[in-house]
């Protein structure tokens, strides 16, 4: 499989398995977890026939590992990043001290005054480091780096978890906890 359609599959996987199962005739389990064999009769039903050895090719292949087999192989989840309603049976747990998160620079305004809010997603997304951050933030264009203190806001009471690929997620970060302003925001 080429870049190409190993993208276009991901992009497909990730609508599926984040936002819209039922447009196929799925349903999350908790955990948000499907059937792999359900899963690929679902896509084939509907236009996009996948292989089990494509979709492994894809799992394996995520830049952001975005999705996850189950232990036995048998169901397969996005590791985070959902808009449906699901119970993704997160563990809460103590972030590092400080956490990243990068944006563009036309939300700042809004984010000073509001804070970071998990916008359409279940969480706000925070990264370990400056160039995740940085990456996520380009995706918008000239990415802005906030930082997070993390350790501030834990013990002010707010629950962090750690998705299974890296991703620290939290309900919201008021302003008075995010730091590297830009000058003149
Ligand atoms: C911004 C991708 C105005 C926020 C990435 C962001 C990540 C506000 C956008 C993952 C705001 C939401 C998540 C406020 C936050 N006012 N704008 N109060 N609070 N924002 O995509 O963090 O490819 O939902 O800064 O790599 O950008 O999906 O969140 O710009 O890991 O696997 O509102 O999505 O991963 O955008 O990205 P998103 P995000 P995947």
């Amino acid at each position: 499989m080429d870049t190409k359609q190993a993208t276009r599959l991901s992009k497909y996987l990730s609508l599926h398995l984040r936002h819209k199962p039922a447009a196929i005739g799925l349903t999350l389990q908790d955990g948000g977890w499907v059937g792999v064999e359900e899963l690929l009769a679902a896509c084939a039903a509907h236009g996009t026939a996948i292989s089990l050895d494509e979709l492994t090719e894809v799992v394996a292949g995520s830049d952001k590992q975005r999705f996850a087999f189950s232990e036995d192989g048998t169901r397969i989840r996005a590791q985070q990043g959902h808009s449906v309603e699901v119970d993704l049976q997160l563990t809460p747990a103590t972030p590092p001290a400080v956490l990243y998160h990068g944006t563009a620079p036309a939300a700042l305004p809004a984010i000073k005054r509001d804070g970071l809010q998990k916008m359409s997603r279940h969480h706000v997304h925070l990264s370990p480091d400056e160039e995740t951050a940085r990456r996520v933030g380009a995706r918008r264009g000239q990415p802005i780096i906030l930082m997070v203190d993390a350790a501030g806001l834990h013990a002010a009471g707010s629950v962090f978890y750690e998705s299974g690929n890296g991703v620290w997620l939290v309900d919201a970060v008021p302003p008075q906890y995010l730091g590297n302003w830009p000058s003149g925001i």
